[in-house]
């Protein structure tokens, strides 16, 4: 079973920067434990800074017959249409994924444009956010 990690623009950052919000472990880290974690799951990572790569992305997951995909779509999530759209555009499952709890923050994080074309959202469980949802993803299948 093949399982995508989507992360969107700054979380090439994670855990070099903002540490109180986002921790201090970095995207290697989360890659390495995910991995570490599902032995047996293909998981296929990507992030971008870019909207259109991540859209890109997200068609051809679709066309690869992804079972899941776990998307952190950082601070488009409160901005884009398109990524919407991207979602809504393929039959693949999507998982929001937020590291932070978006609800206890500024008024603008609270509300998700993806949020309701996504099969659901986990936000403020830190990194354990992703690995609930590729289990998630691997329990919906078994
Ligand atoms: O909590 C999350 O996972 C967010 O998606 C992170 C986004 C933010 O805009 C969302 O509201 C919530 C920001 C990602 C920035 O990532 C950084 C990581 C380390 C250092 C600086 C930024």
């Amino acid at each position: 079973m093949n399982i995508l990690i989507l992360n969107g623009p700054n979380l090439n950052l994670l855990g070099t920067r903002e540490p109180g919000v986002y921790g201090s472990t970095t995207l290697a880290d989360l890659e390495a434990d995910l991995r570490r974690a599902f032995p047996d799951v293909a998981l296929d990572f990507f992030q971008s800074n870019h909207e259109g790569a991540l859209i890109d992305r997200l068609h051809a997951a679709q066309q690869e017959g992804v079972a899941g995909v776990v998307f952190n779509p950082g601070g488009f999530t409160h901005t884009s249409v398109a990524l919407r759209d991207g979602v809504a555009s393929i039959t693949v499952p999507v998982v929001e994924v937020h590291i932070s709890n978006v609800h206890a923050r500024e008024d603008f994080r609270h509300r998700s444009l993806l949020a309701g074309v996504c099969a659901g959202q986990i936000t403020g469980l830190g990194l354990a956010g992703y690995h609930l949802a590729v289990r998630y993803f691997v329990e919906r299948a078994t």
